[in-house]
């Protein structure tokens, strides 16, 4: 087992005030490792968040790190411009080390960043009410209305091919072909529905190829885990975890977000059969985000924006049965085949919205 990080020795590199108390593992992404970090100056607590980069996956943690500050700076400046108030719990604030710089490079070669903790806001991994879903929709169509103005090749890939979802299903052929850790014939079942799919896999990128669909700042990783919600006013306040942000369809934000704000089930859902579509949780989804990204969106983003929340499960699905038959190297994982149960899940996610396009395509509408 990996020892545990010297969070007090790493805090010590950062513009902290105050006496650093103790440091907790937190929040349940897959991808970095995440601290909550206490503090106290003058019988003031303080807290912020602490963040190692996976520089297996981010291999140009620098050029990660500098978009989402530059993003957070610059949806900063419009809630200034705007005369939002609560400005602190609104937008992240990344905290430089003493050396100026936005990150600090360990003994092992290991990323560190720094940001303020945002107090009385919690993040879910699915939502619980339509007002939930409401909240995280709206967030997520303003962030994208916000970086409107910043041109998206501004800001460097940091994953190449990210939400190219043929390649993504490529890595999948490429990995049953190499049955790394003979787990094709137990996983068969997952697999075939994901080829059954090929032509789902396609229909965003072919229509960004042909230029049918704008390029815009974008998430890219927009699931409801990401957005923080007021814990007293149910209100959406934050977008966080800016790591994949970049060039996008709209489609990839709104089809993340559908895929876990639409269902009461959260990616680590084991009964599968118990995983419904809760319409109106979909309604709710439609209309926040239709709120959030008001009078930007162009026609032919609107008419395709139905088969999002269906393309970006069953692209999530892909990667998670991808890294199951790799043997679990991108993912975290609590137990052997969690990767593959995450597929399942996703799968039955991809089902059920195929079941209510129809009535997605007619939500979008209404709204419209
Ligand atoms: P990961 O890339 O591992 O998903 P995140 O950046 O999403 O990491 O952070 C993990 C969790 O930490 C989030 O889901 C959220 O609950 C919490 N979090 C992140 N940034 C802040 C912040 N500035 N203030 C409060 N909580 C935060
Ligand atoms: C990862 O780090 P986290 O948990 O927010 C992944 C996303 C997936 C998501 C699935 C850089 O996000 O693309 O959709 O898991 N992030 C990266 O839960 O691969
Ligand atoms: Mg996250």
């Amino acid at each position: 087992m990996a020892a545990t990080p010297d969070i007090e020795r790493i805090s010590s590199f950062f513009e902290f005030s105050g006496v650093f108390k103790r440091a907790d593992p937190y929040g349940s992404g897959h991808i970095n490792d995440t601290y909550l970090c206490i503090s106290e100056q003058e019988g003031r607590v303080e807290r912020h968040i602490i963040q190692r980069i996976n520089h297996h996956i981010f291999t140009d943690p620098l050029t990660m790190m500098n978009n989402g500050v530059r993003v957070a700076e610059h949806l900063r400046q419009k809630l200034i411009a705007e005369q939002a108030t609560d400005l602190d719990r609104r937008s992240l604030r990344f905290v430089r080390t003493k050396s100026g710089t936005i990150g600090h490079l360990d003994d092992d070669g290991r990323y560190w960043r720094a940001m303020r903790f945002i107090p009385n806001a919690q993040t879910h991994e699915f939502a619980s009410t339509p007002k939930h879903t409401f909240e995280a929709a709206i967030a997520f169509g303003r962030f994208q209305s916000q970086l409107l103005d910043l041109p998206p090749e501004s800001l460097p890939p940091v994953i190449p091919f990210f939400h190219h979802t043929p390649k993504r299903l490529d890595a999948l052929i490429a990995a049953i072909a190499n049955d790394a850790e003979n787990r094709v014939a137990s996983a068969r079942r997952t697999i075939d529905f994901a080829l059954h799919r090929q032509p789902l896999c396609a229909e965003l990128q072919t229509r960004l190829e042909r230029g049918e669909l704008p390029l815009r700042v974008t998430h890219n990783d927009a699931k409801i885990d990401n957005v923080l919600i007021d814990t007293t006013r149910c209100e959406g306040l934050c977008v966080v975890d800016l790591d994949t942000v970049g060039a996008g369809l709209v489609h990839f934000d709104f089809g993340d977000l559908l895929r876990t704000a639409v269902f009461a089930a959260g990616e680590a859902e084991q009964a599968i059969d118990s995983i419904h579509i809760d319409m109106e949780m979909a309604r709710a989804a439609v209309a926040g985000y239709l709120t959030g990204a008001k009078g930007f969106l162009q026609p032919s983003e609107l008419d395709t924006l139905a088969i999002s929340g269906k393309l970006l499960a069953l692209e999530t699905g892909i990667r998670f049965l991808t890294d199951h038959l790799d043997g679990d190297r991108y993912f975290k994982t609590a137990y052997r085949d969690q990767n593959l149960q995450r597929a399942r899940s996703q799968f039955r996610r991809v089902e059920l919205l195929e079941q209510h396009e129809d009535e997605l395509v007619r939500l979008i509408r209404t709204h419209c």
